[in-house]
């Protein structure tokens, strides 16, 4: 598939998605959620891509739904049936994906954009970035993952606080908060993202996907669960040549090759 409003690029085991609408603060409409879905499987499918970069073009990392789309869609289109054919597609498929993903955030991040940003399993936001959840702002609830993800993130109070009033949180409050694991200076954001998705690609792939599997079943598990559950992943990390690797090589005081197999 040819990309117009997205652009994806691989280089030494990452796969970069920069979103590319910079005019609408790269907001969503319905080609963007199709070649998004479409470069989601295609880094999913690709063994060569070990850890997968999101990051927006321009000034913005996403505004979310464009909201002239809406518009000009009329009232024909159900909601429900919008979000589930262009948008939980793409979040389930970012949850899913046994591979980890690092979200750039350039900018602004707002609606459904904050919720992008949200499904990545790692954000490092410049200090320029701020986060929206915007959709009350146009009479709407959260969507694409967002309630999900903040109250498990910050509480019910806090979450309920940031969807209903839809303010702008900063970087630095962000980072406060937990919704981003890193705020840098701006200028040094795709650098610094890039190092570290480098860093995440050159890990133990099968293991960080299993994290991940663990991670995402952990959020409903009672304990006796979790444990079965942990014992049964470990069972396939034990079984993988990256855990030999690392074995063999913490044992030959050297520094450890993972294959991500
Ligand atoms: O079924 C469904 O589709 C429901 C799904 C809903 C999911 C959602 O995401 S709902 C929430 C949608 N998003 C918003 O409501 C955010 C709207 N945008 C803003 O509030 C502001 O633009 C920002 C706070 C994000 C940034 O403000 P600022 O001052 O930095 O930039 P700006 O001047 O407002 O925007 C720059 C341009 O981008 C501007 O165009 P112009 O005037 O230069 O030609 C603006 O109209 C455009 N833009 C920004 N956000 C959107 C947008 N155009 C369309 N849709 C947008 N969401």
């Amino acid at each position: 598939m040819a990309y117009d409003t997205i652009l994806l690029e691989q280089a030494d085991g990452v796969a970069t998605i920069t979103l590319n609408r910079p005019a609408v603060l790269n907001a969503f409409d319905d080609q963007m959620a199709a070649e998004v879905q479409d470069a989601l499987k295609v880094c999913e499918r690709d063994a060569a891509v070990r850890c997968l970069l999101v990051t927006g073009a321009g000034r913005g990392f996403s505004a979310g739904q464009d909201l002239a789309a809406i518009q000009s869609r009329g009232a024909e289109l159900s909601y429900r049936d919008h979000l589930s054919q262009n948008y939980n597609p793409i979040v389930e498929k970012m949850r899913r994906m046994e591979k980890p993903i690092l979200g750039a955030v350039n900018g602004v991040a707002a609606g459904m954009g904050m919720s992008l940003a949200l499904a990545c399993d790692l954000r490092i936001a410049s200090d320029k970035a701020s986060f929206i959840q915007s959709f009350v702002n146009v009479g709407l609830v959260p969507d694409s993952g967002s309630s999900f993800f903040l109250v498990r993130t910050l509480g019910l109070g806090r979450a309920f606080e940031l969807a209903a009033t839809g303010e702008r949180v900063s970087a630095e409050d962000a980072l406060r908060l937990g919704l981003v694991n890193r705020v840098v200076p701006h200028d040094d954001l795709l650098p610094l993202a890039r190092a570290w998705a480098g860093q995440l690609a050159g890990a133990p792939t099968r293991a960080l996907g299993l994290i991940k599997r663990m991670m995402n079943r952990a959020l409903v598990l009672d304990v006796e669960e979790a444990l079965a559950y942990e014992a049964m992943l470990q069972e396939a990390a034990g079984r993988t040549a990256d855990h030999h690797e690392g074995v063999a090589a913490f044992l030959e005081k050297r520094k450890p090759v993972f294959s991500g197999k």
